[in-house]
């Protein structure tokens, strides 16, 4: 399924970036006005700033309109603007929708690749890798980092059989059919979203492609600043996403409050509801103190 150009939405989660935000935002807009032909788009999504983020993202729309913000007041975590995003992505119609983080560790033109290698119809689904041989990597993340994120990989690959090296790169594409089938069963709003989609897609007979990637680490991360709460939540959503796959979920729905007030406990985005569930709709459902990282 060869489609040359295909129009294109990235999405862009953004928490507290004022300050590394605008400059990708005019790489990106800039390399695609140069190096593309098709339609590209770019949304940001903001979940919970507390920093002039929004007024960054609104100069930079300014001078380049395929760029615009999607803001939301409530920290719906890193997850749960992803799954906004692409509830927007679907309604806009985009042949690819993808995501890259807002620090720039994937430049314009890797995410270029992604779109020729899904353009070319190698699979339904294509993201990069950082441990594939081929990956360039301009800084590694840090050592303690890189260590947590191989037992992250180990737990993953003991309860889903992905098989696939870097479930966590931030920079992934996916064709609008698949999209629009598995959004529904997309609910993880933490860091360990990226398992939840590559999940619902393998289970619902998706190809998935991984490809080396061209990654620079960049400061100021604030996962690595706060490893051990964020490795614990997404450990709990890895387990959790495992269960509700698994014939005992039923049995484990009366759970649900004290899930919640775990995740919140944990100063993290507790999992989306079911859009049938009578649980309250997910920005009621966030009373977080204070943002989650
Ligand atoms: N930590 C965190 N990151 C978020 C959240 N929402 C969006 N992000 C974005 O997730 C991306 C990765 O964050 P970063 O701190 O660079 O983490 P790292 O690159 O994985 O070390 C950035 O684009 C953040 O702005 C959130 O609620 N928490
Ligand atoms: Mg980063």
């Amino acid at each position: 399924m060869a489609d040359g150009s295909p129009s294109v939405l990235l999405l862009i989660p953004a928490y507290n970036e004022e300050e590394r935000i605008g400059p990708v935002l005019r790489d990106y807009a800039t390399y695609f006005r140069e190096h593309y032909e098709g339609e590209f788009r770019a949304v940001v999504v903001l979940n919970g700033c507390r920093d002039n983020t929004l007024g960054v993202v609104e100069e930079v729309a300014k001078e380049f309109p395929e760029i615009e913000p999607l803001n939301f007041e409530a920290p719906i975590g890193k997850g749960g603007a992803l799954i906004e995003g692409f509830k927007k992505a679907t309604e806009a119609e985009a042949v690819l929708t993808g995501y890259v983080d807002a620090d720039g560790a994937t430049p314009a033109k890797a995410f270029h690749e992604l779109i020729k290698r899904c353009a070319a119809g190698e699979a339904d689904c294509v993201i990069g890798s950082r441990w594939l041989p081929g990956s360039v990597l301009h800084q590694s993340q840090t050592k303690l980092r890189r260590v947590f994120s191989r037992g992250f990989h180990t737990i993953v690959e003991l309860l889903f059989w992905l098989g696939i090296a870097d479930t966590q790169c931030p920079a992934k594409l996916v064709r609008r059919e698949a999209l629009e089938e598995i959004l529904e069963s997309l609910r993880i709003a933490d860091l360990a979203f990226d398992v939840n989609l590559l999940v619902s897609l393998k289970q619902r007979g998706y190809t998935i492609k991984e490809v080396p990637i061209e990654w620079t680490d960049q400061l100021g991360s604030k996962v690595t600043a706060n490893l051990w709460r964020v490795s614990l939540v997404m450990f709990l959503s890895v387990v959790r996403l495992r269960l509700v796959h698994s014939p005992f979920y039923n049995w484990l729905r009366p759970l649900r409050p004290l899930e919640t007030w775990l995740y919140l406990r944990l100063n993290a985005p507790p999992p989306r509801p079911a859009a049938d569930s009578q649980s309250p709709a997910l920005e009621e459902a966030s009373p977080l103190d204070s943002p989650p990282k």
